[in-house]
C-alpha cells in the first residue's frame, strides 16, 4: 500500500501539527528534490504546527517528472528520517500540496506564482540552474529556454503586475556566494530583455534575500524507502534521509508576508555574508576536497574518506587553517567549533553520503568553495597545501575512468587530459582566467 492523507501511522512517527486542507499555498517552490523536502519544507511544516497559517507549498520541477510522480499520488505527503549516532527518527511533513513538472505544465507553473496567495518563490535549482556565463551576467540563450527558472518568473511575475497584485520574495536556497543579490541581478537582466515594463516594478516590488542554508542529504536510496516502509506500515516514494543538524540563516528583507520560521529555529538576520561564507569555504570547499581526494583513493562515502588518517589532517587544514583566517565572521561565530562541529558532522556512520554525489558540478562549485579562499592567500603570499592537493585530486578525477557529472566536462576533460592540466586550468588565459577566478 501507498501513503496516502488516508493512512493510518505508527504511533512513532510524527504527523503535521495542523489542518492540512484548510491551508492556502503562501510559497510556490523550484526545485523540489531531496534537499528542499529535507530543509526548507521541514521548517515551513513546523511553523504551521507552531501556529503559522497558509504556507503551504506548491512545489514545481523543472524538467524532471521523478518527483511529481513520488509525491502526488501520496497527497504531497512524505517522511522524513534523520540518522544520527544518536538514533533515527521519523516524521511525516505535510507542507506540500502538489507536485508541478513545469515541462508538461508550464501553465500551472505560471498561474502558482501569479496566484494571490503566493508571496514567495523559493528556489533549489543548484549552481548550475542560475545559467550564469563564465563572466557572472546571464545566459540570455539558456534563460529563454524551456525549462528556465526565469521565463516562469517573467510570466508569473507580468501576470502578478496584470492583475494588481504585489510583487514575491524570491528566495535563493542554493550553495552559492551571495545568492540573493546574484538571483537579483540575473533577473532583471532577463526582465530587461523579456519585460522591459516589469524592471522599475520589480525593484520596487520584490525582494532577493540571501540565505545560507545547510543539511547534508544523501540521495535516497532503495535500501533506505525498504527500511522506512517496514517502519511506516505503507510504501513512501518521496521519502528523504537526513542528518539530525539542520541551519537556515536568512536576510530579513521580505516583499510581503513571510512564515515567521524564526520560531522554530531559522536564524533572520541583517548580513548572511558571514555565515554563507563559512559554510561554503569551510563545509563545502571541505567536502569538495573529501570528494576528489576520497575517490582518488578508493573510497565511496563521507564517513570513510574522513576516517582516512592521510586524509583527515588535510581537511583539518584546509577548514582550519586555510578557509577560516579569510572569514570576517560575525559577533558570536566561534569557526574553531563550527570546525569541531563538520568534523563530526562528516563522521556520521549513519549516513550514507556518496562523494560521487558531491563530485558532480564540480566546474560550478569550486570557485566559490575553494578558489576565494586561495585568492585570499595568494594576494598575501601564503599557500594552500590542502587546497592544492585538493586540486590536483579534481585534476586527476578528471582524468579517470569515473563519469564526470558537469555542464563542463568535454572541456574540463579535454583540458585536464594535457599535460599541463594544472597551467590550462589555473594559468594565464586557462579556464578559470576566463572568467572563473572569484573577486575578493
Ligand atoms: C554538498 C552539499 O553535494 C554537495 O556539493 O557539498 O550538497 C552539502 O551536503 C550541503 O550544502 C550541506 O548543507
Amino acid at each position: 500500500m501507498r501513503l496516502s492523507a488516508e493512512t493510518p501511522l505508527p504511533a512513532s512517527v510524527q504527523a503535521p501539527g495542523y489542518d492540512r486542507a484548510s491551508q492556502a499555498a503562501g510559497i510556490a517552490h523550484i526545485g523540489i528534490g531531496a534537499f528542499h523536502r529535507a530543509h526548507q519544507a521541514v521548517y515551513t511544516d513546523d511553523a504551521m504546527g507552531a501556529g503559522e497559517r497558509d504556507w503551504g507549498i506548491v512545489g514545481v520541477s523543472l524538467r524532471s517528472p521523478g518527483v511529481a510522480a513520488q509525491l502526488n499520488p501520496q497527497d504531497g505527503l512524505y517522511t522524513v528520517s534523520t540518522r544520527s549516532a544518536a538514533g533515527t527518527g521519523l516524521r511525516l511533513i505535510g507542507a506540500v500540496q502538489k507536485v508541478l513538472v513545469a515541462a508538461d505544465e508550464p501553465q500551472a507553473v505560471i498561474d502558482a506564482i501569479a496566484a494571490s496567495p503566493t508571496h514567495i518563490v523559493s528556489f533549489t535549482v543548484t549552481e548550475k540552474g542560475y545559467l550564469r556565463r563564465s563572466d557572472g551576467t546571464l545566459d540570455l540563450d539558456a534563460a529563454k529556454g524551456p525549462s528556465s527558472l526565469y521565463r516562469f518568473i517573467g510570466a508569473g511575475l507580468s501576470a502578478r503586475k496584470a492583475k494588481g497584485l504585489p510583487g514575491l520574495t524570491l528566495l535563493s536556497c542554493d550553495n552559492l556566494a551571495n545568492n540573493g543579490a546574484v538571483l537579483k541581478a540575473l533577473m532583471r537582466q532577463y526582465l530587461a530583455v523579456e519585460y522591459p515594463v516589469l524592471v522599475d516594478w520589480f525593484d520596487r516590488e520584490c525582494r532577493c534575500p540571501a540565505t545560507m542554508v545547510d543539511r547534508i542529504v544523501p540521495a535516497t536510496t532503495n535500501a533506505d524507502r525498504a527500511a522506512i516502509e517496514a517502519e511506516l506500515g505503507v510504501r513512501d516514494e518521496g521519502a528523504v534521509v537526513t542528518e539530525g543538524f539542520s541551519q537556515w540563516v536568512i536576510e530579513d528583507d521580505f516583499a510581503g508576508p513571510r512564515p515567521r520560521w524564526e520560531k522554530v529555529g531559522a536564524q533572520l538576520v541583517a548580513d548572511v555574508a558571514p555565515y554563507e561564507t563559512a559554510k561554503l569555504r569551510m563545509l563545502n570547499g571541505a567536502h569538495s576536497a573529501l570528494a576528489y581526494i576520497g575517490l582518488g583513493a578508493g573510497h565511496d562515502y563521507v564517513y570513510q574518506a574522513i576516517a582516512d588518517p592521510a586524509i583527515r589532517p588535510l581537511i583539518e587544514r584546509l577548514m582550519r587553517d586555510e578557509a577560516a583566517p579569510t572569514i570576517d565572521a560575525a559577533p558570536g561565530q566561534d569557526l574553531a567549533a563550527y570546525a569541531d562541529a563538520l568534523m563530526d558532522r562528516f563522521a556520521n556512520p549513519a549516513l550514507d553520503h556518496r562523494l560521487i554525489q558531491i563530485a558532480m558540478d564540480g566546474s560550478q562549485k569550486i570557485p566559490q568553495r575553494w578558489l576565494e579562499t586561495l585568492a585570499w592567500h595568494q594576494a598575501r603570499g601564503a599557500r594552500c597545501s590542502s587546497l592544492e592537493a585538493a586540486i590536483a585530486a579534481w585534476i586527476a578525477f578528471l582524468r579517470s575512468d569515473h563519469p564526470i557529472d558537469d555542464p563542463l566536462a568535454d572541456k574540463l576533460r579535454a583540458v585536464a587530459a594535457a599535460t599541463d592540466a594544472m597551467q590550462m586550468l589555473f594559468g594565464e588565459g586557462g579556464l578559470i582566467a576566463s572568467g572563473w577566478r572569484p573577486e575578493i
